[in-house]
């Protein structure tokens, strides 16, 4: 396999299994050197707790940039996720022109919505600036509800293909390249993730579990990044986005059960099946 190292810019929640406490984890099973640069500090994530510290790092980003551009240190991709402030996102930007390789890919997790509404504190100023990264990516991985944001689109409950195409057209519309719609659900018992790329839909289908659990938009992600990063040549996005959705359901699967652990999914346990997953395209 071959040694790649990549950028992932998004939150450090300090407790609640999501952000860079899972993507760092999850991207080492996969095999690849993480750098990271961190959008904020905060105590715990903000879907469920009572309340929250936040610690804003958007005037690092240019600091650092700066210092890595000094040093000469570029990237084989970069994959954002949350993000603390509609101003970082340009810094954001220019970190992703500056530091990512040729060839490397820019994949963007829109993370800022989920079930119909945008988290706490994002208003529509970051929306518009979110619309401005997701554009420039190579590959977005929206939630139904993120890509709804970015389109203008009314969210729905539920929905036909019909309305799935009209999404993803609007997507492509507005400039996005390789998209990754996750939670697609066309009726009671499966779920799944569409690929839409160059125009063709793919769909990959699985069982769906009653409830749901915080932080799987993170997982999932970060799961698809490790895979495609790691496989690059031998692995289409298709392929990632299946490793990834088994992954991911593997995880809910053992973990809904405990209703105490609400705040994230108990992934760790199961990183020997993401390793096994990937090492079949290494
Ligand atoms: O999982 C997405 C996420 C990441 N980071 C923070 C969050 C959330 C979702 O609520 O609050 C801080």
């Amino acid at each position: 396999m071959d040694y790649k190292r990549i950028l992932t810019i998004q939150d450090i929640s300090c407790v609640g299994q999501c952000s860079l406490t899972v993507a760092l984890p999850i991207l080492s099973a996969c095999g690849i050197e993480t750098a990271i640069l961190p959008s904020a500090v905060l105590s715990n994530h903000t879907g469920g707790f009572s309340g929250w510290t936040f610690a804003d790092l958007t005037e690092e980003i240019p600091k650092i940039r700066g210092q890595w551009e000094k040093e000469n240190i570029m990237f084989e991709g970069v994959y954002t996720g949350y993000l603390g402030s509609a101003k970082q996102i340009d810094y954001v930007l220019d970190v992703v022109k500056s530091r990512l390789a040729p060839k490397g890919k820019f994949i963007c997790d829109p993370a800022m919505a989920d079930n119909g509404k945008l988290y706490a504190g994002f208003d529509d100023n970051f929306v518009k600036a979110m619309k401005k990264l997701a554009v420039s990516a190579d590959i977005i991985l929206p939630n139904i509800t993120e890509a709804c944001f970015i389109t203008g689109t009314e969210y729905r409950e539920s929905y036909d293909r019909a309305y799935i195409d009209g999404l993803l057209g609007k997507l492509a519309e507005i400039g996005a390249k390789t998209v990754i719609l996750t939670g697609v659900s066309y009726n009671a018992d499966s779920t799944g993730v569409v690929v839409y790329e160059n125009g063709e839909y793919f769909y990959y289908k699985h069982k769906k579990i009653a409830g749901g659990c915080h932080g799987t938009g993170d997982v999932y992600a970060s799961a698809f990044t490790g895979a495609l990063v790691s496989g690059e040549n031998g692995i289409s996005a298709a392929d990632a986005a299946k490793i990834a959705a088994d992954f991911t359901l593997s995880c809910i699967e053992y973990t809904i059960g405990d209703k105490d652990h609400w705040y994230g999914v108990k992934f760790e346990p199961l990183l020997g099946e993401l390793i096994k997953a990937v090492g079949v395209y290494a």
